[in-house]
């Protein structure tokens, strides 16, 4: 029989690749979308073992006839869009570029599914930094946005966009408002890897301090590979197209996520001195693990985001196997393996 094809967006990042083992288990044909550098770096593919099994094309998402071209040809039954600017932090510093990413390139694609009349669905990742510093104790399907940075805004103009086109034209367009997901293929400049990364070079390699910025910032931590099932569930079971919240219903903050990293490590901590001046010692010989740096700051701090799963839950029985204890656990054992192994690998 041959096999349903789905074509992944920003298939060599966190999602792309978790998204892609996924579906190549469920003996789908992958076509995943890289943009071209001078250096393929397929870690994160070769990580998983699936480079050999996906086929690739080549294309910045907004070279727009180049995009075209590549979904008139492949004809895929869905697109998953998981490629973004997707640091908010540097919304900050490009905002231009991360609209024309971010929302631009989305409309295009959308425009080349409607008038070349495909029935290819299309997934559209977006993002709890659409809810902003909410009232509200949870943020669910219902609760209004309130994005506070460049990053939020563009992500929020193409998740608007996908429910007036499902509306306008009848399409099966969804977008998956994911909550932060993280894992040992998470970017390195993502406070999560950065926090597990470094602690274990500090004890495995001799690494330096740790540089941070909020600590009291909280946010809802769930395990990628839940989320990508997640992503799953919404395009292949649910019977009509929607949104859903993907979140775990529990918030952590960064301090926090530091301590459990630590628990994890058996090492033990205490926080010392207040605002900039405060630093993470290890007890035992008061060496300074982490201290603060301004530069980490954001313009516009999103102090806290908690997610409500309850629809996606009830709706299409999406159930996690990680809660925070596991998914820091995983995260710093395989980042232990990793500094320790011959071939180890950085993203
Ligand atoms: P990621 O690791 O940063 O991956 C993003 C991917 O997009 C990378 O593979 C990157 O390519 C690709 N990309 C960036 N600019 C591109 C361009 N101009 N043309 C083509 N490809 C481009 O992100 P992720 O964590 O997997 O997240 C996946 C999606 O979910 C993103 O849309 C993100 O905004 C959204 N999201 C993520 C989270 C989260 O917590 N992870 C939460 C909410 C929403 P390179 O590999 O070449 O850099
Ligand atoms: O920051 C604080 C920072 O950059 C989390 C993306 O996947 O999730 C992600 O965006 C928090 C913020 O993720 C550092 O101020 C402190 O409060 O890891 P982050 P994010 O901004 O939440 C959402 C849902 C997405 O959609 C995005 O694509 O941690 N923080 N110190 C720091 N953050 C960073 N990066 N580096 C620090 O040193």
């Amino acid at each position: 029989m041959k096999k349903k094809k789905v074509l992944i967006t920003g298939i060599n990042g966190q999602d792309g690749a978790y998204l892609s083992k996924h579906l190549i288990e469920k003996n789908y044909e992958i076509v995943g979308l890289l943009r071209r550098s001078s250096s393929y770096k397929l870690q994160r593919l070769d990580y998983l073992n699936i480079r050999n099994k996906i086929k690739f094309f080549h294309s910045e998402l907004n070279e727009y006839k180049n995009i075209e071209r590549i979904i008139l040809e492949t004809k895929p039954e869905i697109i998953y869009n998981l490629a973004a600017q997707s640091f908010v932090q540097y919304s900050f510093e490009n905002p231009t570029y991360s609209f024309d990413i971010n929302f631009s390139s989305v409309l295009n694609m959308l425009e080349v599914i409607i008038r070349n009349g495909l029935d290819t669905k299309f997934f559209q990742a977006s993002t709890s930094e659409m809810f902003g510093n909410s009232k509200l104790t949870s943020q669910n399907e219902n609760t209004p946005f309130n994005p506070t940075s460049p990053y939020a805004i563009s992500k929020l103009s193409s998740h608007q966009l996908i429910k007036n086109f499902r509306e306008s034209y009848g399409k099966f367009f969804c977008s998956g408002i994911l909550f932060n997901h993280e894992s040992f293929l998470r970017g390195r400049e993502f406070v999560t890897k950065k926090i597990v990364h470094g602690l274990v070079n500090i004890y495995y390699n001799n690494g330096p301090i740790v540089k941070l910025g909020n600590l009291n910032s909280s946010r809802d931590w769930g395990h990628a590979e839940d989320f990508i099932n997640a992503m799953y569930l919404i395009m292949h079971k649910s019977r009509l197209p929607d949104d859903y919240v993907v979140a775990t219903g529990r918030a952590f903050s960064i301090r926090d996520f530091i301590k459990k990293v630590c628990e994890c490590m058996n090492i033990k901590i205490r926080f010392i001195g207040k605002g900039y001046q405060e630093k993470c010692i290890d007890i035992k010989n008061n060496k300074i693990l982490i201290s603060i740096d301004r530069k980490y700051f954001r313009e516009n701090e999103l102090l806290k985001l908690k997610g409500n799963p309850n629809k996606i839950k009830k709706k299409l029985n999406w159930k996690l196997k990680y809660n925070f204890s596991k998914l820091v656990e995983d995260m710093v054992k395989k980042e232990i393996d990793n500094i320790k192994s011959e071939n180890s690998i950085f993203f």
